[in-house]
């Protein structure tokens, strides 16, 4: 199975951030790789990266990273395959600095970005995106939505 989803981040401290979306992807039987690709401390990777990332066959790319969250809009400046970006939580500003950093992408140059700490939620839009084109992976999804609606209770309860 060819790796079609690239999960890249800027810290080893991301993972736990992350790695729902490795996970969503594994239970969908998609096809990813996982990367720390920092824009600050590793640039000269982010640039090769996103330079092979096409001929590579990837087609979507999750990014996610704190702070100063320049990862996910660099890589999205390098490469035309589509960036989900995901804002890590940070301590100091509780992920409103990584969101705002991946938001506010010049015109020519969007990042889809996701809510503070929305890892799974990146990993199910890299699926939704393939399965436009991937009747398979579709019905696993449309499997997997209808057994989340199935799984909501129409109440409360205190247990
Ligand atoms: C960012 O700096 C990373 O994406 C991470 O969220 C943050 C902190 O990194 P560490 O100092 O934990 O390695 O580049």
């Amino acid at each position: 199975m060819s790796v079609k989803v690239g999960i890249i981040m800027g810290s080893q401290s991301d993972w736990p951030t992350m790695k729902p979306a490795a996970e969503i992807l594994d239970e969908l039987g998609v096809a990813y790789e996982t990367r720390i690709v920092s824009a600050h401390r590793t640039p000269d990777r982010l640039w090769d990266y996103g330079k092979t990332a096409v001929d590579r066959g990837l087609q979507v790319i999750i990014a996610g990273a704190g702070g100063a969250a320049h990862l996910p809009g660099m890589m999205a400046s390098k490469t035309r395959i589509p960036v989900v970006g995901v804002p890590v939580e940070t301590r100091a500003l509780k992920g409103v600095d990584s969101l705002y950093s991946i938001l506010q992408m010049p015109r020519g140059y969007p990042v889809a970005t996701m809510a503070i700490g929305g890892g799974m939620n990146a990993g199910l839009m890299a699926a939704q995106m393939l399965a436009t084109t991937d009747a398979t992976l579709a019905k696993r999804l449309d499997a997997w939505r209808e057994a989340l609606t199935a799984s909501i209770p129409e109440e409360p309860s205190d247990d």
